[in-house]
């Protein structure tokens, strides 16, 4: 893999990176990815199993798939790429991390500001009062778990379809954009809004866009770099060639 000496350039120049990441950089550690030949998605569309009214159709079915990814999610650790993006933030001066996955590897390799946009698995409420369960509450129960409180019916802490993204998570993610000098998107098929914006929202602030995908994406026409590879890969020689800057 060949580096543009723009890409070199922007790296010695940045101070604020922002790191926006998809399912494929935990790909490597294991956890499905939503889309394409490996996605999880290939038997349900997301419409049929990420939104609230199937939900409230098809609780036990949707509980089902959530109990598989999060025993997946329990048994995995992060990879060579959620470290790559914890060791950046030893050579600038902030790294971002702002992730759409739920699965909290970012967090648990040990970056230091995450925004999650899609939620995170290891939380969940009640629908009727809003009180919080972990995991370990609710987990070993056989049916959809109900709120020791009022009865109600328990969900992940994750963002469907037709839900609003976190309101702080977003407001901080796309000021973080705002004020990148460079902005990695990594694994990402970058077809879901509003996060797939906060790359282009980047670009048009000044930022160098560098994708880093196994595959083109929606977004290869506007990024001013391609660098197609895993990504734990890819990640750790940037990172190398950031050290010898
Ligand atoms: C590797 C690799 C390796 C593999 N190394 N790379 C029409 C037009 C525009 C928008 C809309 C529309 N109709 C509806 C909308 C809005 C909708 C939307 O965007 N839909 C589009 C799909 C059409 N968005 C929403 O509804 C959002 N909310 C919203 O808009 O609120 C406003 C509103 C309110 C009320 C009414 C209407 C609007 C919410 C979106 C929530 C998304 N939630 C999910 C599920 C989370 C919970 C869960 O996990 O169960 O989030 S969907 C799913 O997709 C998940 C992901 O975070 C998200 C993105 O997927 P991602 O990460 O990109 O994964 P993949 O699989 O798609 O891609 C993986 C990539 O990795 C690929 O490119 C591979 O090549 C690559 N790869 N291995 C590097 N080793
Ligand atoms: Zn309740």
């Amino acid at each position: 893999m060949t580096f543009s000496s723009t890409l070199l350039t922007k790296l010695k120049s940045s101070e604020r990176v922002v790191v926006f990441t998809g399912a494929g950089i935990s790909a490597e550690s294991g956890v499905p990815t939503f889309r394409g030949e490996d996605g999880i998605w290939i038997k349900f569309k997301p419409e049929e199993l990420a939104n609230f009214d199937a939900f409230m159709k098809n609780t036990e079915l949707v509980w089902e798939w959530y109990k598989h990814r999060k025993r997946i999610i329990q048994n995995i650790l992060p990879n060579a790429g959620h470290f790559a993006i914890v060791e950046m933030e030893t050579y600038f001066k902030s790294v971002s991390v702002i992730t759409q996955n739920i699965d909290n590897l970012h967090r648990r390799a040990g970056s230091k500001i995450v925004y999650e946009l899609h939620g995170n698995i290891e939380r969940n409420y009640c629908i009727g009062c809003g009180k919080n369960y972990s995991n370990e509450e609710i987990f070993l129960q056989e049916t959809a778990p109900r709120c020791t409180s009022c009865k109600g019916l328990i969900r992940p802490d994750v963002v469907w379809f037709g839900e609003n993204l976190p309101t702080d998570e977003w407001n901080a993610s796309v000021r973080a954009a705002e004020f990148a000098d460079i902005i990695f998107v990594v694994g990402t098929s970058a077809v879901v809004y509003p996060a797939a914006s906060l790359p282009t929202l980047a670009r048009r602030a000044g930022a160098f866009v560098v994708e880093i995908n196994i595959e083109p994406t929606e977004l290869s026409r506007y990024a001013d770099e391609v660098l197609i590879g895993k990504a734990g890969e890819v990640l750790l020689r940037v990172v190398e060639l950031v050290k010898n800057l």
